[in-house]
C-alpha cells in the first residue's frame, strides 16, 4: 500500500455536505483505506473576484492504486459532485488534490507531485499537520517551518468532524 494525501476544498453548494459526500467517495475506492481525516477549517478564497470563504480539510488514503488511477478517480468525484472547470482558482463545489503519493516526484500538467503549492498553502498545511504521522513532509520539508512562513488565510478550525454524509 502506498500512503498519499488528499487536499479536500468547497465553497460552492453546501461546502460541508460536499466534503462529506467526497469522503464517502473515497471510501469506496477500489484497493484503498480511508486511514486518516482532519477536522474542517474554513479559510478566506485565495483566487479571483468575490468568492465566498471556502471549508478545507485532508484525508490520507493508503491504496494499491497507481498514481494515475487515483488522480482519475479524484477527478471522477468532482465531477459527480458538480465540478464544472471554469476560471483557474474560481468557486467549486469540490476541489480534490493530490499533495503526496508516497514520495514519488514528478512533473508535468496532468499529475505533479508534491502537488505544486502546497508548501504556501495554510488551508492544505494546516490539515495536513494534524493527519500527519511526523512534523515532516514526505518529502523532507518541515511543517511548522511552512506554516510558519505562510500568510494568513486560515480563519478557523470548524471544529467540525469530517464525517461521512
Ligand atoms: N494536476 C497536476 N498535478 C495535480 C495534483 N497533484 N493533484 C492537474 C490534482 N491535480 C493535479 O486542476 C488542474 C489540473 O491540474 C488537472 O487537470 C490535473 O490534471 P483543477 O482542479 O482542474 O484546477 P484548479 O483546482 O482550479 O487549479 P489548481 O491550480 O489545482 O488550483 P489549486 O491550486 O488547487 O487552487 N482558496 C481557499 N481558501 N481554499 C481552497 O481550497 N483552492 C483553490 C484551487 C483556489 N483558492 C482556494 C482554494
Ligand atoms: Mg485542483
Amino acid at each position: 500500500m502506498i500512503a498519499t494525501y488528499i487536499a479536500l476544498g468547497s465553497n460552492l453548494d453546501q461546502p460541508l455536505l460536499q466534503l462529506q459526500l467526497a469522503v464517502r467517495a473515497l471510501r469506496a475506492l477500489p484497493t484503498s483505506r480511508l486511514v486518516h481525516r482532519s477536522s474542517i477549517y474554513r479559510s478566506a478564497p485565495v483566487g479571483p473576484g468575490e468568492q465566498p470563504d471556502y471549508l478545507n480539510a485532508a484525508v490520507r488514503l493508503d491504496t494499491r492504486l497507481d498514481a494515475l488511477a487515483l488522480l482519475d478517480h479524484l477527478q471522477r468525484i468532482e465531477r459527480a459532485q458538480g465540478r464544472t472547470r471554469g476560471r483557474r482558482w474560481g468557486p467549486r463545489t469540490l476541489d480534490l488534490d493530490l499533495l503526496f503519493y508516497g514520495d514519488l516526484i514528478r512533473s508535468d500538467v496532468r499529475l505533479t507531485l508534491p502537488h505544486p503549492r502546497l508548501h504556501e498553502r495554510n488551508f492544505v498545511l494546516y490539515p495536513l499537520r494534524e493527519i500527519s504521522d511526523t512534523s515532516r513532509l514526505p518529502d523532507g520539508t518541515d511543517l511548522d517551518t511552512l506554516l510558519a512562513r505562510c500568510q494568513a488565510g486560515v480563519l478557523e478550525n470548524t471544529g467540525e468532524a469530517l464525517g461521512d454524509a
